[in-house]
């Protein structure tokens, strides 16, 4: 009864009401019986067979209230998050998942080295679990340490995901545990987050107070930046894309754990089951020591602040208290709100606050640095041969790309040089090099056990330590794999090597092969990046001793490298583990030649590659006094149709309808073919010649974004009359006030403005040379 007993002491996530132990199955009474586990599945890596561990996961629709408001959620057994699924390694998993939920769904077990029909990955891996069946997972454990599950999809957002700990199989000397499974929750439903971030609408931003406009740049004494960054045609760059309404630890926004003892010494294992978050994690009572990443054990060092990207786990060792309790803070790296975990009892000690982030002097930090072309740690790739790209929009390159060859101090890998701690405000964001953990990593910090009052600084990569070299056997062949993260944050589409998974090929690489990866981020944003069915050594200033992990974080313009041994087989997902840029194409799939594929595989690819090229609509609708103006729109990723229509109250009205194409890998060029359709009977004036006021023409023309993201139109009709058209939408001026400008050569032009007040709808006025002055309200989808 081990297991059991540990749940009732451990205060984690959720009863497991339908666990069973080894031999002893309840499945609730109105539930089926549980199919048996049929495939008896051999592990990739000799494991002691050990007792079968059997779950069952009933996946249902549930309601939730974060905030006031009830709304549709995703539970397992009956909550959210899923329990905490216990083993010891060399046990064999068994875990029943029924879908109960009307659509089909999926559960990745995220970390575990196993058999590839096991993964979870539906339409590559594993079959998609249909309404009303039970998938039943089998899998060998062949690591120890924190772990977890979740779908792979969009119900991951709704809360479809739990804990997974692995307990070794010689126990270290027992010592209190608790589970912390950080989350984000939005009120939204995810599939419309993601329309909406296709849509590029700016409630996400005007919320986080991060739309960086005009207006407060200038107050800010950043307005020349913000016009080079617009020059470059880059957005507004971003920490996190989407705005949150709850963030949460094992489903609660405050979660306490009262019966450890004054002065104990406990074990945390956290992670972050965020979607699209990262946290910094802060302890009100003394440091933290890190003891383990992604599962994996490493030399002890205490820190007095981590930050935790999304999917992975840390196991971190703190003291409770002797009087009183403490808070662990995880604050979201956009400082829009955090959730807490208090230890001990009695009045707490509370975790800092972290200051909003200045959005402009980080925006100004990482054009100061633009992408690295170099790399030359030892036993690393070289990145010299990869060409920057261009300068670009928002998630393409910065502006002074490709002239950082003398830059010192950027490289990941160099050991020695990072070793001297600078000591950076708690209070202020980090920059890039801190981030990477270029600057911070106090490497003296090695070795230290148990002394929580050490060289507690803050957390970074280079202080990961793994106990045992970690290199990779120097006999077998290497392969390099070269990646680069892209993505245009103006139509949300994110990318490696500007292709997204829909239209990649996957990377081949040969079992018994050394793969060497190199990634290079040419995204204004930061990626957590995962690997699936291996581990892989994270390349950082510890050389033979580099952590093993399954996630990585990297930072904008930065390279990572990665190494891992190749020794599966079939086809396994590499992607970026923000939830809505995986689905908006930031994957690929790492496939082994020579290696039957997987019998899902061959009649499925097709459709888990076809996800991100889905077709997206939206619409703006201006009901104002002079006139009403309807844009609308539906697009996937290389497609449009775009409709614009204007009538006025008199019955004046005039439609342009374009059906365009996309052409270059930054989506700086479109072409079009399209319909214009128009009669301003009340405005024509007699023997005019231009045909602006009526006309029933086809054309054809060009798109080509200009700097200051000012959108030429070029076009042409079939009466051979010409057109070019300027325009710049949603130029900010301050948080939630917008403007739109407008002007062509048929001396037609449109000054409008927008006060947003909600993500739904703005107050708005505009002035159109043909309908004149007119104010009411615009609504969005
Ligand atoms: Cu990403």
């Amino acid at each position: 009864m081990r297991l059991l007993s540990l749940t009732a002491w451990l205060l984690t996530a959720g009863p497991a009401l339908a666990q069973t132990m080894p031999g002893m199955t309840m499945p609730p009474a109105t539930q089926p019986a549980a199919a048996k586990p049929t495939a008896s599945v051999a592990a990739r890596e000799t494991a002691r067979v050990g007792k079968r561990v059997e779950y069952d996961l009933y996946v249902t629709d549930t309601l939730v209230n974060f905030t006031g408001k009830v709304r549709p959620a995703v539970a397992l057994n009956g909550h959210l998050p899923g329990p905490t699924l216990r083993f010891t390694e060399g046990d064999t998993a068994v875990v029943r998942v029924h879908n109960r939920l009307k659509g089909a769904t999926s559960m990745h077990w995220h970390g575990l080295v196993l058999p590839n029909a096991q993964d979870g990955v539906p339409y590559l891996t594993t079959a998609p679990i249909l309404p009303g069946s039970t998938h039943t997972f089998t899998f060998p454990l062949v690591q120890h340490g924190t772990y977890w599950y979740h779908a792979h999809g969009l119900e991951e957002q709704s809360g479809m995901y739990g804990s997974m700990v692995i307990q070794p199989r010689q126990a270290a000397a027992p010592m209190r545990e608790y589970v912390l499974l950080l989350s984000d929750w939005t009120d939204e439903k995810p599939a419309e987050v993601l329309r909406y971030l296709k849509r590029a609408g700016e409630w996400y931003a005007v919320q986080k107070g991060a739309t960086q406009s005009y207006g407060e740049a200038l107050a800010a004494g950043y307005f020349k930046d913000k016009v080079k960054q617009e020059w470059g045609r880059m957005p507004a760059m971003d920490v996190s894309d989407v705005f949150y309404n709850k963030f949460l630890t094992n489903g609660q926004a405050q979660a306490y754990f009262q019966d450890a003892k004054p002065g104990e010494v406990v074990r945390l294992r956290v992670i972050n089951g965020g979607t699209s978050s990262y946290f910094h994690l802060q302890y009100a009572g003394g440091p933290m020591q890190v003891v383990a990443a992604d599962g994996n054990d490493v030399v002890p060092f205490p820190v007095t602040k981590l930050e935790i990207a999304t999917a992975e786990t840390y196991d971190l060792l703190i003291t409770v208290p002797p009087l009183g309790a403490a808070e662990l803070r995880a604050t979201s790296s956009d400082v829009t709100g955090y959730t807490s975990a208090y230890f001990g009892r009695g009045e707490a000690m509370k975790a800092p606050d972290l200051p909003k982030l200045d959005y402009f002097q980080l925006t100004r930090e990482m054009n100061q640095m633009g992408p690295m072309t170099g790399l030359s740690a030892k036993g690393a790739g070289q990145m010299g041969t990869t060409k920057p790209a261009a300068p670009g929009a928002k998630g393409q390159a910065a502006p002074n790309g490709g002239d950082m060859k003398g830059m010192k101090g950027m490289k990941m890998q160099n050991g020695p040089e990072s070793a001297a701690p600078v000591p950076t405000p708690a209070n202020r964001p980090l920059n890039r090099q801190q981030r990477n953990g270029l600057s911070m990593g106090s490497l003296q910090d090695q070795g230290i056990g148990m002394d929580m009052g050490g060289m507690a600084g803050e957390f970074n990569y280079n202080r990961l330590r793994a106990l045992r070299p970690t290199t990779l056997d120097s006999t077998h062949k290497w392969r390099e794999i070269k990646l680069t993260l892209t993505g245009n944050m103006l139509r949300y589409i994110w990318s490696f090597d500007h292709k997204t998974l829909s239209v990649a090929d996957a990377i081949p690489i040969r079992k018994g092969e050394n793969v060497r990866m190199v990634l290079q981020n040419l995204t204004m944003m930061r990626h957590p990046m995962h690997l699936h069915g291996h581990v892989f050594r994270l390349m950082n200033a510890q050389g033979a001793y580099s952590p093993m992990k399954n996630t990585f974080d990297i930072p904008s313009m930065s390279v990572v490298t990665i190494e891992f041994a190749a020794n599966a087989e079939q086809d396994w997902f590499f992607h970026c583990h923000t939830l809505y840029h995986m689905a908006a194409g930031m994957g690929r799939v790492i496939a082994y030649e020579g290696s039957p594929q997987n019998e899902y595989a061959k009649t499925g690819y097709k459709v888990a590659k076809a996800g991100d090229n889905a077709r997206y609509p939206w619409a703006d609708l201006s009901v104002h006094s002079q006139a009403s103006f309807l844009e609308a729109n539906v697009s996937n990723n290389k497609n449009a149709l775009e409709f614009e229509g204007r009538v006025s109250y008199q019955g004046d009205y005039e439609t342009e309808t374009h059906l365009l194409r996309y052409l270059d890998k930054r989506q700086f060029l479109a072409a079009y073919v399209g319909f214009d359709s128009r009669n301003n009977k009340t405005l024509k004036a007699a023997g005019e010649t231009n045909t602006k006021n009526e006309r029933r023409v086809l054309d054809a023309g060009v798109y080509y974004l200009l700097p200051m993201l000012v959108r030429s139109e070029w076009r042409v009709d079939n009466t051979g009359q010409l057109r070019l058209q300027l325009e710049r939408r949603d130029l900010p001026l301050s948080n939630n006030f917008f403007a739109d400008l407008r002007v062509n050569t048929d001396k037609e032009y449109t000054v409008g403005f927008r006060y947003m007040v909600s993500k739904y709808a703005s107050l708005s006025t505009n002035y159109d040379s043909d309908y004149k002055w007119g104010a009411g309200l615009t609504f969005h989808y």
